[in-house]
Formats: structure tokens, sequence, C-alpha cells
């Protein structure tokens, strides 16, 4: 089953929103395959958005997802990672539509609440950067039958 990587960044953990980001992604029918709150080293920061280090916003992205602890998960289910960005909704929180996490929550891009996998192969390595193997849990659950 397809897996993808979401993480309530610093801001969503201050602002309380871990439980309503869980339960937004339980409802919609995905499975949850591992969870951690951890704070998240420089290096490893550096590593994970290491696609933007060119940018000028780098020092502050990265500033700011060390800056507090993060809720680090992986989601499991069809097409969970196009459908996930969808549900997180745009980047920028002023252009993102009402409904969607970054929608309801956020303000503005430099704190955007949740960060997501935005293809198959950013989800593979962003789920090896933060999580063990032993730490996703495989397991069945009887509702996936009316899901699926
Ligand atoms: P996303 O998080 O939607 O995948 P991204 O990968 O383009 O967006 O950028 C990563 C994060 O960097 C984003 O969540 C917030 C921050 N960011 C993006 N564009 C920015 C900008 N123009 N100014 C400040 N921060 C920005
Ligand atoms: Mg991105």
């Amino acid at each position: 089953m397809e897996k993808t990587f979401l993480m309530v960044k610093p801001d969503g953990v201050q602002r309380n929103v871990i439980g309503e980001i869980v339960s937004r992604f339980e409802r919609k029918g995905f499975q949850l395959a591992g969870a951690k709150l951890m704070s998240i080293p420089t290096e490893l920061a550096e590593q994970h958005y290491g696609e933007h280090k060119e940018r000028p916003f780098f020092g502050e992205l990265v500033d700011f997802i060390t800056s507090g602890p993060v809720f680090a998960m992986v989601w499991q289910g069809e097409n969970v990672i196009s459908t996930a960005r969808q549900m997180m909704g745009a980047t920028n929180p002023k252009d993102a539509a009402p409904g969607t996490i970054r929608g309801d929550f956020g303000l503005t891009v430099g704190k955007n609440i949740i960060h997501g996998s935005d293809s198959p192969e950013s989800a593979v390595r962003e789920i090896g950067l933060f999580f063990k193997e032993e730490e996703l849990v495989e397991y069945n659950k009887n509702i996936n039958e009316w899901i699926y």
C-alpha cells in the first residue's frame, strides 16, 4: 500500500492541532503506520529540505523546523501521497482553500502547519530520513473492507 510522510510542524504543535490533523486523515480512511513527537536536529532539517538549499528562505526554514517539537507520521492508503497534499492545501495558506489544513489553520507561508511528501520518490526518501523500519507497523483493520 502506498505510504507518505506527513509532519505537523512546530507551529501546528504549539497551536494544539496535532489531534485535529490526525483525526482528518483517520476519518478519510487512511491508516497510521508510524508516529512520533520529536525535535529535528539541524543536520536532519538540512537534509529533509535539501532541495531548497539555494532558496533565499532556506536558513529561515531550517531555523523554523528546528525551533520546537514536530509530530512526524507515516500514513498509508490508496493515493495517500496526492490526496494528503490536497487535504493540506496550497503551500501558502493565503491561497489554500477553506476546508484544507493550511486553509483552515494557517495565515503565512513561513508557518504553514504541516509538511507532506510531494511524490513517491520524496515519500520514500523522507520516510527513510525520519523512521527506522522497525518503527513502522503493518497491521490489518477490518474497517478496510468498507473503504476498499
Ligand atoms: P510544500 O511544503 O507545500 O511542499 P515547498 O516544498 O515548496 O512547499 O516549500 C517547503 C516549505 O518552505 C514550505 O512549506 C514553506 C517554505 N516556503 C516555501 N516557499 C516559501 C517562500 N517563498 N518564503 C518563505 N518560505 C517558503
Ligand atoms: Mg515540498
